[in-house]
C-alpha cells in the first residue's frame, strides 16, 4: 500500500491478519530506507513493528500510547499520518526520532530520556486519560520506571503496560531485570513442557491448567501488576488476545511481550554489540557506514585509550561506571580490555553517580562516563554525593556542546550551565587530545577531588601517543595565535578553538583557550582587559548562564570596565539539524560571526 497515503490508523480494522502482516514487511522496507539516508535509532524500531500496527488496531478508542524513550515510535509515527514528512526524519525542521506533542496529536507526551512514560501514564490516568505505556526491557532498569511502578500498583483502574522486551538495552541488558526476565522467557518453555505432563497427569480442566500458566507468581505478580506473558510480539493474533483479557481488567496489567531487535534487517538482527541501535546513514546493501578515518579518532575515543594504559598500570584500583551508553560512547574496546572492572549499571545515571562516589571514597580510581543530557538527571547526586563529599572522581561528560540531529532532548549545550552551579566541580574543556590527556593525568594523579571534562562530540585532528604520569596542567588558559599586538581577544574553549582559529588570524584578533571553565584563568583575564580591547566569548553552550556569566561577574566584582560581546545560545531547547545548520540558524557558523566581528572593530 501507499504509505504516504495514511491519514490515521482507523483503516487497520479493514485488514486480514495476512494483509496485517504485509503491512508490516512495507513499513520495515520503509524505515530501513529512510534511516539509511538519515540515520536514526534502527533496530529498536524494527522490532517493534507488530507491536505497534497490533496496538493501533485494537485500541481504537481514543488510547494514547506512550512509548517509553520514544526511540522505538517511527511505526507509530507512519501509522498515524506522518509517512510522508517521516521522510525528513533528524533533519532541521524535519521529523523528530522521538514522540513530539507538535507532530500529531496522537503524542501525548514528548520524551526521549528513559523510563518515563509509565509515570506519565499514571498522571494522564488522574484524568481518565487511557493511555498505554510501551517500555523496553532496557527502560525498565530505570529508577524512575520502578517508582512509576511503585505508585500505579495500587490504583484500582485499568492502566496497560507493555514491557516489550527484546533482552536488549543498547547493549546486553543488565542487572536483576535482565535475569528475572530471563527466567520468565525460559519458564514459558518449562510451562509448555508442563502442559505435556498435564495430559499425563490428567489434570482435571482446562481452566486449571490456564491458571497454572498465567497465574504463577511473577516478579510483576508480587508488585500487584495482572501480569500476561511472555507472547510473541510477532504474531498478531497472540496480541490481540491478550489486549483483550489485559482490557477487561479492573486493575493495572503488564503484557509482557517478547520481540526481536532488528528484525528484518540482518546486520541488525546479528548485532551483539548495539551497533545498529542507533546509526548514522549507511548503505542498505553493504551496511556500511562511514567512519572516521584511522589516522582520526572522536574525543571518547581518545579517552577509552587513555583509559585501557591506565588500567594497564592500576589494574582493577581502576572502576569505569558507564549508564548502558558503552557502544555509543567508544567505550566498547575498554569494557572487553577491563572485564569485571567496567560497570555497566544500566539506564541509571542517578544510580551510577552514587555508586561512583562510593567506589571513590573506598579508594578507586573511578571514570563516569555520561552524555551531558543524560547526566542532567543525576544533578542531585553529583552535588550531594560527589561534590559534596569531594570525592575524586573522572567525569568525562560525552556528547556535550552542539549535538547534530537528535534535537532538543539530547542537546549538550547545557552541561556548563548546571555544572558551574556545583562549588567544588572542576570544569575542564580540551581543545585537543594533547590537553585532553594532560587533564586526564591531572585529574587522576595529581588532584584529589571531582573533576568533570566537557566531551564534544567531535573528530579529533590526530590520534597521538601519549604516557601515563604526573601532569603539568595548571588551569592556565593559553593563547593561540600569538599575535604581538591583538585588536581583540576572543575567549572559546573545546572544539570551538580549531573551529575559529584560522578565521580570527585574519583579523589579527587573539583566540584565547579558556581550557577551564571553573576555576577561571584570573590573571589571563586580568592580563587582556589592560589593554582595553574588545573582548569577544564564543560559546557553545547557553550564553545567558555559561562562561559569559562567570567573566562578567568576575570584572564586575573587580570593577573593572571592559568591552565584551559574547556569541552563545539563547536559553532555549535547540533542535534538529546538522552542525552547521544549527549554528547558521542562530548566526553562529563562521560567516555570520566573521560579519558581526568585522562590524565590532
Ligand atoms: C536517561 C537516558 N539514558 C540513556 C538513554 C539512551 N538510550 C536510548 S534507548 C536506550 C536503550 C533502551 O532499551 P530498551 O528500553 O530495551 O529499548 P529497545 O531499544 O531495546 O527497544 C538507551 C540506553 C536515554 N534515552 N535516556
Amino acid at each position: 500500500m501507499d504509505l504516504k497515503s495514511i491519514k490515521d490508523p482507523t483503516f487497520l480494522k479493514d485488514l486480514s491478519i495476512a494483509e496485517l502482516e504485509e503491512l508490516a514487511l512495507e513499513i520495515r522496507k520503509y524505515i530501513i530506507e529512510v534511516v539509511s539516508k538519515r540515520g536514526g535509532h534502527l533496530s529498536s524500531n524494527l522490532g517493534i513493528v507488530e507491536l505497534t500496527i497490533a496496538l493501533h488496531r485494537y485500541f481504537s478508542n481514543g488510547e494514547k500510547f506512550i512509548f517509553d524513550v520514544g526511540h522505538q515510535s517511527y511505526c507509530h509515527k507512519i501509522l498515524t499520518g506522518r509517512a510522508q514528512e517521516f521522510e525528513n526524519l533528524r533533519t532541521l525542521n524535519g521529523i523528530s526520532g522521538f514522540q513530539n506533542r507538535n507532530e500529531s496529536s496522537y503524542d501525548i507526551w514528548e520524551v526521549a530520556h528513559s523510563s518515563t512514560s509509565i509515570a506519565a501514564q499514571a498522571g494522564f490516568l488522574e484524568s481518565n486519560t487511557k493511555v498505554i505505556s510501551i517500555i523496553g526491557d532496557g527502560a525498565l532498569t530505570g529508577g524512575e520506571a520502578f517508582e512509576a511502578l511503585n505508585y500505579l500498583a495500587t490504583i484500582k483502574k485499568n492502566a496497560i503496560i507493555i514491557l516489550n522486551d527484546n533482552n536488549f538495552s543498547i547493549s546486553k541488558n543488565v542487572g536483576f531485570i535482565r535475569h528475572a526476565l530471563d527466567k520468565l522467557r525460559s519458564t514459558r518453555s518449562y510451562i509448555k513442557l508442563s502442559d505435556k505432563n498435564r495430559k499425563n497427569y490428567r489434570l482435571k480442566s482446562i481452566k486449571n491448567a490456564i491458571k497454572t500458566i498465567f497465574y504463577r507468581p511473577t516478579i510483576f505478580d508480587d508488585m500487584g501488576f495482572k501480569y500476561y506473558g511472555p507472547i510473541d510480539g510477532h504474531n498478531f493474533n497472540e496480541l490481540f488476545k491478550y489486549f483483550n483479557y489485559a482490557e477487561r481488567q479492573n486493575r493495572p496489567v503488564i503484557i509482557h511481550v517478547v520481540t526481536k531487535k532488528g528484525k528484518g534487517f540482518i546486520p541488525a538482527e546479528e548485532d551483539a554489540v548495539g551497533a545498529w541501535h542507533s546509526t548514522s546513514s549507511f548503505d542498505i546493501k553493504t551496511g556500511a557506514r562511514k567512519e572516521a578515518p584511522e589516522s582520526k579518532e572522536y574525543f571518547t575515543e581518545a579517552l577509552s585509550r587513555y583509559l585501557i594504559k591506565f588500567y594497564d598500570i592500576y589494574q582493577e584500583k581502576l572502576k569505569v561506571v558507564m549508564p548502558a551508553m558503552t557502544y555509543p560512547s567508544n567505550m566498547l574496546e575498554l569494557k572487553e580490555h577491563m572485564g569485571k572492572d567496567y560497570i555497566d549499571t544500566g539506564i541509571t545515571e542517578p544510580f551510577a553517580t552514587s555508586f561512583s562516589s562510593a567506589l571513590a571514597l573506598s579508594g578507586y580510581y573511578v571514570c563516569l562516563p555520561v552524555y551531558s543530557s543524560f547526566l542532567q538527571r543525576a544533578y542531585d547526586q553529583l552535588f550531594q554525593d560527589i561534590a559534596m563529599q569531594n570525592a575524586h572522581i573522572v567525569i568525562a561528560v560525552d556528547k556535550s556542546g552542539l549535538i547534530p540531529y537528535t534535537g532538543k532532548t539530547h542537546q549538550g549545550l547545557y552541561d556548563i550551565s548546571y555544572l558551574k552551579t556545583i562549588p567544588n566541580l572542576k570544569i575542564l574543556a580540551p581543545s585537543d587530545a594533547n590537553e585532553l590527556y594532560n587533564m586526564l593525568n591531572h585529574a587522576f594523579l595529581n588532584y584529589n577531588g571531582p573533576i568533570a571534562i566537557h566531551l564534544p562530540y567531535d573528530i579529533l585532528d590526530k590520534k597521538i601517543d601519549f604516557d601515563i604520569s604526573n601532569s603539568s596542567y595548571d588551569y592556565k588558559w593559553t593563547k593561540i595565535n600569538n599575535i604581538i599586538n591583538p585588536k581583540a581577544y576572543l575567549i572559546t574553549y573545546s572544539s570551538m578553538v580549531s573551529y575559529l582559529k584560522d578565521m580570527l588570524k585574519k583579523y589579527d584578533i587573539e583566540l584565547i583557550n579558556a581550557n577551564s571553565i571553573s576555576p577561571l584563568d584570573e590573571d589571563m583575564l586580568i592580563s587582556i582587559k589592560d589593554d582595553n580591547k574588545p573582548i569577544f566569548i564564543y560559546e557553545e553552550a547557553i550564553g545567558d548562564t555559561s562562561l559569559t556569566p562567570s567573566i562578567l561577574s568576575f570584572y564586575n566584582n573587580k570593577n573593572i570596565n571592559i568591552n565584551i560581546k559574547s556569541f552563545a545560545y539563547p536559553l532555549d531547547f535547540i533542535g534538529m539539524g546538522s552542525k552547521e545548520e544549527l549554528r547558521k540558524s542562530y548566526g553562529l557558523d563562521i560567516e555570520s560571526i566573521e560579519n558581526k566581528i568585522k562590524e565590532l572593530l
